[in-house]
């Protein structure tokens, strides 16, 4: 996307802002084949409804389907690179805190990829794939090793181990959500970026920070709900867009 395809008011308006938050979504990672959220069911897992995979009352049910589901994700993840998007907002965050302003990622992904790029301070609103939680003694524990010996697994402690992500009906991480909603209402600049804007609170942000008076925008695939909402919309792949977006910025930074 050439810089003159983002919109000069938009350009404007992150030129001026202080404080830029960004939320992302499983489309942010799909370009480092992580499949996403809504997508991810294929082969022997397509005839489930991941809507009902992720939830604690499938765990309780049925924690051997639920474990090696998420186990089979956790080792795909571990074999995914960043991408073009993953780098380029590693790299904003650096270029704009070097000026002195503040930039807060926040994402749904549990994959790490941002950290693996080289973003910091990430806010990760629906855990990790990366970690498992002892249902005993709420130790968590990460994992990068090679597939678990069987399903389910147990702790020492005897309790078994669940994914440390956030299911439907869960509550967020306190501090997690607490730093994403601060930075929702404080920002002057919010940008939704590959996510279908269907899961809540998430999808609250962005609204969050238009009733606080930031410039929202969205930057995605295909139009979502928020689509109408949003004071810019750019369709399209976010490996594409961040890249340009983000040269485009320091090109308006520098001819200030
Ligand atoms: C690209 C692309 C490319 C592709 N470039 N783009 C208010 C209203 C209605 C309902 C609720 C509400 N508040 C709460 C609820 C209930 C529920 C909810 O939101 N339900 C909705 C489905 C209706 N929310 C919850 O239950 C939350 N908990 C809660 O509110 O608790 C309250 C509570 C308080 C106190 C005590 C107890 C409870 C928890 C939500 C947790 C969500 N967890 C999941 C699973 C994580 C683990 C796992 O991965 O398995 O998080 S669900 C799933 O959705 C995952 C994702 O992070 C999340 C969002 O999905 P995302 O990222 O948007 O992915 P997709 O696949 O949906 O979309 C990808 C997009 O990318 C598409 O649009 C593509 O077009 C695009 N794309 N390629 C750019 N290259």
């Amino acid at each position: 996307m050439p810089d003159s395809e983002f919109h000069p008011e938009f350009l404007s308006a992150l030129r001026e802002a202080r404080h830029i938050a960004v939320l992302t979504g499983a489309g942010v990672s799909a370009e480092s084949g992580v499949p996403t959220f809504r997508d991810a069911l294929t082969g022997l897992w397509s005839k489930y409804d991941p809507m009902q995979l992720a939830t604690p009352e499938a765990f309780a049910r049925d924690p051997d389907t639920i474990s090696r589901w998420y186990d089979e994700r956790r080792l795909n993840v571990l074999k995914c690179k960043p991408n073009p998007a993953h780098l380029a907002l590693a790299q904003w965050q650096q270029m704009l805190t070097e000026q002195g302003r503040t930039f807060t990622l926040i994402t749904q992904n549990v994959d790490r990829l941002h950290q693996a790029a080289g973003s910091t301070s990430v806010i990760e609103i629906h855990g990790s794939l990366l970690e498992w939680r002892c249902q005993v003694t709420q130790r968590v524990f990460e994992y990068r090793g090679g597939a678990f010996p069987h399903y389910p697994m147990r702790s020492e402690a005897g309790g078994l181990l669940r994914p440390n992500v956030v299911w439907f009906g869960e509550a967020l991480p306190e501090d997690a959500a607490r730093a994403a909603e601060h930075a929702a209402g404080f920002c002057d600049v919010f940008i939704s970026i590959g996510t279908s804007a269907l899961v809540y609170p998430a999808a609250g942000y962005l609204h969050m920070a238009k009733a606080s008076g930031a410039i929202t925008a969205e930057i995605n695939r295909d139009p979502t709900p928020a689509t109408e909402t949003v004071d810019y919309s750019m369709l399209g792949r976010a490996g594409g867009i961040m890249p340009a977006l983000v040269v485009a910025c320091a090109a308006a930074q520098g001819s200030r």
